[in-house]
């Protein structure tokens, strides 16, 4: 039986700990700044908190999970990005909403390849199926994501329509695809080569999570609450 709650030596353990009191303290923050913001602007720090929010329970569970059996908390990790990849790709929708009209269809396919990148990773993490032939998919899905964000027509849309505000927050939407999604399959790659390393893993995850649910968060309350100050000055 383990003796202690958190051992001095387990920084994977540690970054659990943090992310959790992070994700927790993000959720505070986006609800209460919300009055700062404007119209559409609003319901996109509501998605930002309920994002933050919903990790933050779920890092409760992977925590003790960590702790107490010292492996991946691999089925409440991807149930988490079940739930918050496609309410990421809803504040996503939003930006560009908050710009122009924008047909359904876009949002369909990226939620659509965002299911697909998180299913196959799901079932290559917990060997269904091959570990690598499920990471070729999840990264072709990926791309298509990336595809659409930078060439397709949520591109022309910012470019033709936006808003400095809105251009700023689709901007770093980009930045967030390309770079702070990145991580994920950098995580994926040194978790399974060799030998494998559960540490690598999970730190890897907990950094991509920090990146991508709160620093993001962070980038949409700034471009939410410069769009209300332009509106009053
Ligand atoms: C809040 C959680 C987020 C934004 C999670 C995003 C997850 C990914 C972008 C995962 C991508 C993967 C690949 C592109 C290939 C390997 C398998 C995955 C699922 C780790």
């Amino acid at each position: 039986m383990k003796e202690v709650m958190l051992d001095p030596a387990d920084f994977v353990g540690m970054s659990f700990w943090i992310i959790s009191a992070a994700m927790t303290a993000a959720t505070f923050f986006f609800f209460m700044e919300r009055d700062r913001a404007v119209g559409k602007w609003k319901t996109s720090l509501s998605v930002a908190a309920l994002v933050t929010g919903i990790a933050a329970i779920h890092y409760f569970y992977m925590r003790e999970v960590w702790i107490v059996s010292g492996t991946s908390p691999t089925t409440f990790r991807y149930v988490d990005w079940l739930l918050t990849v496609p309410l990421q790709i809803i504040e996503f929708y939003l930006i560009l909403t908050a710009i122009a009209v924008v047909r359904s269809a876009l949002f369909w396919k990226l939620m659509a390849a965002s299911v697909v990148m998180l299913v196959f990773g799901y079932f290559g993490e917990i060997r269904s199926i091959n570990v690598w032939g499920a990471f070729v998919i999840s990264m072709l899905a990926w791309l298509f994501i990336i595809y659409e964000v930078f060439l397709g027509e949520a591109s022309k849309i910012s470019a033709e329509n936006g808003t400095e505000a809105s251009k700023k927050a689709f901007n770093a939407l980009r930045i967030i695809v390309t770079v702070g999604w990145a991580i994920y399959p950098l995580g994926y790659v040194l978790g399974y080569t060799g030998g494998g390393s559960e540490n690598m893993l999970n730190i890897v995850y907990n950094l991509a999570d920090f990146v991508n649910k709160i620093a993001f968060g962070v980038v949409i309350w700034a471009a939410a609450t410069s769009s209300s100050h332009e509106q009053t000055s």
